[in-house]
């Protein structure tokens, strides 16, 4: 059976974790974070003094990625998309949530005044949606609301029929 492959992005904090973890124990797809994988696989390229994070070496991120998304059935959660190749996925949702919401939620992780700073800058300017339109075809790209459980809940749900009317469209 053919299973699409699904990318979750926006800026940290939106809930992408969140959905994607409960997204694929509902519907069957295998959920991959990359953050978490390039940690364990060490997938960097230097370090970033101003942020204190890690660069993450996106070649081998993708080396990593390709022969799992070519089988399909793939949630990517990431707060980047631009170095993806175009052609791994079938949808691109860009998760989005309220500044005194994401505030609130990226003090609870102890963000630094800079990175809180720069992040919720992030969310204003629509830095996630404007790189995921650059990258993708435009009516794949999806925004979706984040700031409360019914959100997510409806996200649930409206992504699990996309997913069932994409396989019944790829069957023969
Ligand atoms: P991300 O993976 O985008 O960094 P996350 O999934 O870790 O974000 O979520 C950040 C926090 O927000 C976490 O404490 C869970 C909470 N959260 C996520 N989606 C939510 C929603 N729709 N309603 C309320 N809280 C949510």
């Amino acid at each position: 059976m053919l299973l699409p492959n699904i990318l979750l992005t926006g800026t940290p904090g939106v809930g992408k974790t969140t959905l994607g973890k409960e997204l694929a124990s509902r519907s069957g797809l295998k959920y991959i974070n990359v953050g978490d994988l390039a940690r364990e696989g060490q997938l960097y390229d230097g370090y970033d003094e101003e942020y204190e994070c890690p660069i993450l070496d996106e070649d081998r991120v993708v080396d990593e990625l390709e022969s799992q998304m070519s089988e399909g059935g793939v949630i990517v959660d990431y707060h980047g998309c631009d170095f993806f190749p175009e052609r791994w996925f079938h949808i691109v949702f860009v998760l989005q949530a309220d500044n005194s919401v994401l505030y609130k939620r990226l003090e609870t992780r102890g963000y630094n005044e800079k990175k809180l700073k720069d992040n919720i800058q992030c969310e204003i300017f629509q830095v996630l949606y404007e790189e995921a339109l650059a990258s993708y075809k435009e009516e794949i790209v999806h925004q979706l609301p984040s700031n409360k459980p019914e959100d997510l809940e409806d996200n649930i749900n409206q992504i699990l029929k996309w997913i069932e009317q994409w396989i019944k469209d790829h069957s023969s």
